[in-house]
């Protein structure tokens, strides 16, 4: 069997990026390790970029976003237990967006089930053969039984640990990675709004966020280490510490029932190309960033974006131009989201064996941010996204 174009993985990139192609009449098959129902119930990114979401809208499936998404104008800023608010709106015009990636996902995956669109569930990808031939070879186990597929391009959107990297040759594509003594601790809570806006917090004992998903439920991170034990974490624990770094003087969080926690490890990890041949890898299979920039699922959909744009390009007009551009202008992109997110990671954590001068110079850092507007526009900027270097035609 031979299809256009083969997806590994039916995350945010995976599935956005089939929902696209299928608009301009291009196939494509997608892999997917996992059931639909645990891809749409994995809890992870939270905020969407102007841009992410105008894509998700541009491609048509945007309409349940919009009516259930939160705006947010700006953020709010914690030194130590005051609190700054700074306000994008007001600064550059653009806020950011509060729409869980579970949604997200469940948007596309529903939207693609309904389409009857060929995704293949609980169907790992096992190896991608014949990069620089006339066609890749797709080797993948289904219902235990191993078959091969060929098709004129693969896409890799089979996030850090899938399969699509793993089949390049040793040195094929240049790779940077670094990990951090840092993990976040997550929770999910019901519980109403303690903030508007996301809060930030930098404090002596580690960073803390206050964040949302709806109304009604709210998300919030520690700073722990990498290797955290959970068990070691009672929900009154948790909430004494998310109090002692994020209150102040007349405000505390308002507490709930935490029905999830979880344990996010903070990585750093980039490809210098995102095309070897007839692969190209989008999402979080060319690019890790530790989550303090709220940026892997935005880049995603950046890295979707110019793709997308680039395989309809080819299939309808014969034309390859954006496609060859494509890794190019991704890691262009990506490069400066890694730099954002390492440098708002080192701005906000406290780093084991810190010393006081260290700290101390972090709390002067964002000092400065809160009460500088030139300082405070470029990260208004910065945190409201770059925009996208080509948008698909539909
Ligand atoms: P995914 O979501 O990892 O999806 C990859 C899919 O590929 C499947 N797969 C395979 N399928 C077939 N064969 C194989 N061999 C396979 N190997 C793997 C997997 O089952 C999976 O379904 O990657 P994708 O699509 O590139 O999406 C990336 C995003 O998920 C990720 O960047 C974000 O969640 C990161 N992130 C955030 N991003 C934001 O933009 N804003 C945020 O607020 C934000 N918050 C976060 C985050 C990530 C977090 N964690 C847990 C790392 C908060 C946290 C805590
Ligand atoms: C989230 O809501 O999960 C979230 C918000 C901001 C971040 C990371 C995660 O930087």
């Amino acid at each position: 069997m031979h299809v256009p174009v083969a997806i590994i993985g039916a995350g945010p990139s995976g599935s956005l990026l089939a929902w696209i192609l299928r608009q301009r009449g291009i196939e494509s098959i997608v892999f997917e390790n996992r059931s639909q129902a645990y891809v749409e119930g994995r809890i992870r990114a939270g905020v969407m970029e102007k841009n992410a979401v105008d894509l998700m809208i541009h491609a048509g499936i945007g309409d349940r976003l919009q009516k259930e998404c939160m705006y947010q104008r700006g953020v709010e800023v914690g030194i130590n237990n005051s609190h700054h608010f700074i306000d994008f709106e007001k600064l550059i015009g653009v806020g950011v967006t509060v729409y869980g990636q579970s949604e997200v996902t469940k948007d596309l995956l529903g939207a693609l089930s309904n389409a009857g669109h060929n995704v293949l569930y609980e169907t790992p990808v096992t190896g991608v053969s014949d990069h620089l031939g006339e066609e890749v070879t797709i080797t993948y186990e289904e219902g235990g039984v191993e078959k091969t597929m060929t098709a004129d391009f693969v896409v890799g959107a089979d996030g850090y640990h899938g399969a699509s990297r793993k089949s390049l040759p040793a040195g094929g594509i240049k790779m940077h990675e670094n990990s951090y003594p840092l993990g976040w601790l997550g929770i999910m809570v019901k519980a109403p709004q303690s903030k508007p806006v996301a809060f930030f917090t930098y404090h002596d004992r580690g960073f803390a966020l206050l964040s949302m998903r709806t109304p009604e439920v709210q998300r919030m991170y520690l700073q722990v280490s990498n290797d955290e034990n959970l068990d070691e974490w009672s929900d009154d624990r948790i909430w004494d510490e998310l109090d002692t770094r994020m209150g102040t003087e007349g405000w505390s969080l308002t507490r709930g029932e935490i029905f999830q926690k979880d344990l996010a490890p903070l990585r750093s990890f980039f490809c210098e190309e995102q095309r070897y041949g007839r692969l190209f890898l989008a999402g979080d299979a060319a690019h890790i960033v530790p989550p303090t920039g709220a940026k892997g699922l935005n880049s995603a959909f950046a890295d979707v974006s110019v793709l997308s744009a680039g395989l309809i390009q080819h299939y309808t007009r014969n034309d390859s131009s954006i496609l060859d551009q494509y890794s190019r202008l991704a890691v262009e992109r990506n490069v400066q989201t890694q730099r954002f997110s390492w440098a708002n990671t080192a701005k906000y954590h406290v780093f084991p064996g810190s010393n006081s001068f260290e700290r101390r110079m972090q709390q002067a850092e964002l000092e400065y941010l809160v009460t500088d507007e030139i300082a405070q526009t470029s990260y208004a900027k910065q945190h409201t996204g770059l925009p996208f270097a080509y948008w698909p035609e539909l």
